[in-house]
């Protein structure tokens, strides 16, 4: 039996544009995107549906995230109207704008624009009045889904996280990401033991890196397009290995722009390799579908077969698993390249 863990929360965050190259364009991390998936699974035989409808408390949160930085996504985006000096936006939305630079004054202040910019690292993580609550609820499902885990009655987990999380640091959020759905999962899943956690969206799991970088029983890897050419650009090169109390606790792999599933597969392998010689206990899989050859917004080449390989190899480390949602922009395929990516996980 698939548990597939959702909640309809996530509807309350739609931003409506995406700032890229000078032009907007449509948000491209929508709700079709998890509804996609829900609907494309939900029916299926053998999969049960699990709604939690009790939010992850505060102290669960600051177990992987400053506290400052969780005060002021709840105070900015359930009080919004009173933060900004003007009427707000149309359609409801604060986009960071400034940001404090090196050598430039870097304070924390009272303004909560400045925190806005403080907080964020780039323009993709716009902040809406539902936001904080569609974050809070998407970090509810992982840790739903790591619970879950730990029971041990499924076969496969899949927490059908929106927004994402792995783009979210320990006191930074961007990239669609607020809250780190993933390492809330992997910090529940510690009374385990070890925990793995190998990130195979097309982007570099910088947030994660960055909250695990010091931990010694948390692997983290990542194998993404290489950030020399690619979002986000400043994080996910093959030296970064971890902290000095964590050396290679953290392992990348960067790819090509144009990789496909050959060159995908085979450094999925490496990847696992690194990560069983960490001897884990439990294994984290932000699953990204913007791998796929079709994605509107990425660039590998992987087909319908290669998620079902990578769901094989990963079942072949025998091991407590949970999938958490991250990345995936082409709506009409992500529901098909989720349950392909299960089905090889329960082949
Ligand atoms: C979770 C996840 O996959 N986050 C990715 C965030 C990166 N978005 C950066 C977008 C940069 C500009 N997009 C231009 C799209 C042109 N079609
Ligand atoms: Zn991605």
């Amino acid at each position: 039996m698939i548990q597939l863990i959702y909640s309809s929360q996530h509807q309350l965050h739609d931003p409506p544009t995406e700032y890229a190259q000078g032009d907007m364009m449509p948000y491209p991390e929508m709700p079709a995107r998890a509804d996609q998936i829900y609907q494309h699974l939900a029916g299926q035989a053998g999969v049960e549906v699990i709604e939690p409808d009790t939010p992850l408390s505060f102290e669960a949160l600051i177990a992987v995230h400053d506290e400052g930085l969780v005060e002021f996504l709840q105070e900015i985006s359930t009080n919004l109207e009173q933060y900004w000096h003007s009427p707000l936006p149309e359609h409801g939305y604060l986009y960071p704008e400034v940001f404090p630079a090196r050598r430039h004054m870097n304070r924390l202040r009272d303004s909560m624009v400045g925190q806005l910019g403080y907080y964020t690292f780039d323009v993709f993580a716009p902040i809406g009045k539902g936001t904080w609550q569609a974050a809070l609820y998407s970090a509810t499902v992982a840790d739903t889904g790591a619970i879950q885990v730990l029971e041990g009655q499924a076969s496969a987990v899949y927490a059908l996280c929106r927004p994402p999380g792995h783009h979210a640091g320990y006191d930074f959020v961007g990239g669609y990401c607020y809250l780190n759905n993933a390492a809330l999962a992997a910090s529940r899943l510690r009374q385990l033991g070890r925990v793995a956690i190998i990130d195979i969206d097309y982007h570099h799991g910088n947030g994660t890196q960055h909250i695990f970088w010091d931990d010694p029983d948390i692997f983290t890897g990542s194998l993404h397009a290489d950030p020399t050419f690619e979002y986000p650009y400043y994080s996910g090169f093959a030296d970064e290995i971890g902290g000095s109390d964590a050396i290679h606790a953290t392992h990348n792999i960067p790819l090509p722009l144009g990789t496909d599933g050959g060159a995908y597969r085979q450094a999925v392998h490496e990847m696992i390799e690194k990560a069983a010689t960490f001897q884990p206990s439990a294994l984290v899989i932000p699953v990204g579908l913007d791998t796929f050859a079709d994605d509107p917004n990425c660039h590998f080449g992987l087909q319908l077969d290669d998620y079902v390989y990578i769901g094989k190899a990963i079942a072949e480390m025998g091991l407590p698993t949970l999938f958490v949602q991250e990345g995936g922009y082409n709506v009409e395929a992500n529901g098909l390249l989720a349950e392909k990516l299960l089905e090889g996980f329960l082949s």
